[in-house]
């Protein structure tokens, strides 16, 4: 058998998978289709806890949710990894193929659109929110809170965007963890560092919003279950103000694993493999709903009094970044494979401003081995960057502009972030490093030297050079404003890093309500929100690290308690 499907049809009939009398598949989750696989061969739980404990497990995943077995074990067609979009580990999956991803358009295949356009309304909701990233589920969570009838819709097979590989932290300003832990900062602080680092062009009254609101984002998190007591170090920022769970576990899959189970909790209509084409308005540019793709049952209108566009950015899609930014061409991304940027074109097509797109940030610290994003919490927790030679070149917490230009000028156009076991006890995000198999380890510097093919003596030199400037306090170098400890506790480890495209700075323009503004006439568009990274103005020219997890929290807040008043009120 070629598929899934031709070998499931020599043991029975399409019903082994199918709701016999619907002539089709359940629903765009494939609910049905995915219980019927659990009820035969078990859930991801059952399969993970049967997987060998040293090796990469496919069903053992950082995802969140349930995620259905239908997103990568495919029925008709080949199947294949939803992992390999990021990572390459080649599974050897049965009937697997190769992981391919092709972008299409929104307005493609106008004429089928019509044609739904022309059927008329299919559903109807009070509130439309597109996108399951954190920005999406805060947005459901505080418009149901707010009584609405709410439907999500997520073109991915799982969900949680970006936001599920977010690793460092939430920056929150004047909060009980900094207070329980004798940090002493203050919300204007947060302001004055996220203006500076996004060179002074951020909306200041969007900036004010953000860290007035940081603190109760977090209440807001942990009243609903979440862990945000561990507290670190990004760059850029004065103090440490990145917030996560205990430990220095990533930050993003709990916070996400947190909305979602409050979001389903809430009753919220979440459908998957569902794509936003079209923002529906009346003749006098009021939103009156969207226009859906349905990956298996095909397009469709939902009619809603407001939308909620929380779709994220569009650093995966390189053409378009590139367009941009074309010093970006060909450059790899941390982001997960739907971060292309269709929230952006269904906006512009609603009529939204946007403003500074042409602002794109690389992150310093991509590991070009393992495929993914090495946190800058490693550094905030002390690691140190060495270029070939064995030599420190930067102040590793500058902001990510800075230091992802450093890196590039080195040989090689990558460097080598080093650090000791003290600092792999102090981040948990440390082990699944080591467990993907792309950290270097050494017994001593020389040894680890060796590893990475730097100069041992050097290296060495370096280490203890910036062991002097921790015990003085004050680094002679290259400044750097925290020396949380000394790198003196064996094993040493190193991995190599170079700058990948990691965040869109620009997007639609909102106002403190998180309302879309019209391009035509600088005024709100009638029922229109917007949130998170599909979002332009919180954060410059550049942001800061942990400012997005905070920016979707609370924008995310605001946009579906607003789009509620709005449908209630409508
Ligand atoms: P996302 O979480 O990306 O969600 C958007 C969702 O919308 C996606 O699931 C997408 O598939 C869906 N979508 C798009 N178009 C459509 C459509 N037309 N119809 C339906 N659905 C659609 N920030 C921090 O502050 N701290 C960190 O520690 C941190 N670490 C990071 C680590 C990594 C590896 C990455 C990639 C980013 C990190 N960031 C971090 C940035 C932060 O995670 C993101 O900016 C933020 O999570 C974006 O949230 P969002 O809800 O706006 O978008
Ligand atoms: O804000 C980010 O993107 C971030 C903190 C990423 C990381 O290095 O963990």
């Amino acid at each position: 058998p070629e598929v899934l499907a031709d070998f499931h049809g020599e043991m029975g009939s399409c019903d082994s998978c199918h709701v016999s009398d619907k002539g089709g598949v359940s629903d765009d989750n494939l609910s049905h289709e995915n219980a019927q696989c659990v009820s035969c061969h078990g859930d991801l739980k059952e399969l993970a806890a049967a997987a060998p404990k040293d090796k990469v497990s496919p069903h053992k995943s950082h995802l969140i949710g349930e995620i259905a077995c239908t997103s990568c074990h495919k029925g008709h067609e080949k199947s294949v990894a939803y992992c390999d979009a990021c990572h390459s580990f080649g599974f050897d999956m049965p009937y697997g193929g190769k992981w391919e991803r092709k972008f299409v358009p929104v307005d493609a295949d106008k004429a089928a659109q019509d044609k739904a356009i022309a059927a008329g309304v299919k559903e109807t909701t009070d509130v439309v929110v597109i996108g399951s990233g954190g920005a999406g589920l805060a947005a459901a969570v505080s418009a149901r809170d707010a009584g609405t009838k709410v439907i999500l819709l997520e073109k991915e097979p799982v969900p949680g965007g970006n936001t599920k590989l977010a690793a460092g932290g939430m920056n929150a300003a004047e909060t009980k963890a900094q207070t329980k832990l004798g940090i002493e900062d203050k919300k204007q602080i947060m302001i004055d560092d996220t203006m500076k680092g996004g060179r002074n062009i951020n909306d200041p009254e969007l900036v004010k919003v953000l860290a007035n609101n940081s603190s109760d984002s977090i209440d807001w998190l942990t009243s609903m279950g979440a862990d945000m007591t561990d507290v670190g170090r990004m760059g850029g920022a004065s103090v440490n103000r990145s917030h996560r769970p205990t430990g220095g576990a990533g930050v993003g899959a709990h916070v996400a694993q947190v909305l979602w189970d409050n979001a389903v909790k809430r009753g919220t209509d979440i459908r998957l493999n569902s794509r936003v084409v079209r923002i529906l308005e009346d003749a006098k540019g009021n939103v009156t709903g969207v226009l859906v793709k349905g990956e298996y049952t095909g397009y469709y209108i939902i009619k809603a009094d407001a939308v909620v566009i929380a779709a994220g950015g569009f650093a995966k899609n390189n053409d378009r970044v590139a367009k941009y930014d074309p010093k970006l061409k060909g450059f790899k991304a941390t982001n997960h494979p739907g971060a292309t940027g269709d929230g952006l074109d269904v906006a512009l097509q609603a009529g939204a401003a946007t403003r500074d797109l042409e602002f794109i940030q690389a992150h310093p610290t991509y590991s070009p081995a393992g495929g993914v994003m090495i946190t800058e919490a490693v550094r905030g927790n002390g690691a140190i960057v060495v270029n070939r030679e064995g030599n420190r070149f930067m102040n590793e917490i500058t902001t990510r502009d800075k230091a992802s230009a450093a890196i590039l000028q080195q040989k090689g156009e990558s460097a080598y972030l080093v650090f000791d076991d003290s600092i792999r006890k102090s981040l948990k995000a440390i082990e699944g490093y080591v467990h993907l198999n792309i950290v270097k380890e050494g017994k001593t510097v020389e040894e680890l030297a060796k590893q990475i093919d730097v100069p041992a003596a050097e290296l060495a030199k370096t280490i203890t050079a910036y062991n002097g400037f921790v015990k003085s306090g004050k680094d002679a170098q290259f400044e750097r404003p925290n020396l949380p400890r000394e790198l003196a506790v064996a094993p040493f480890y190193a991995l190599e890093i170079a700058p990948a495209v990691h965040h869109t700075m620009g997007g639609v323009v909102i106002d403190t309500k998180a309302e879309v503004k019209s391009e035509k006439t600088g005024k709100p568009i009638q029922g229109l929100y917007a949130a998170g990274e599909v979002t332009g103005g919180v954060h410059g020219a550049n942001r800061l690290g942990g400012n997005a997890v905070s920016d979707i929290v609370t924008y995310g807040r605001i946009a579906g308690a607003e789009a509620a008043k709005f449908a209630k009120d409508h």
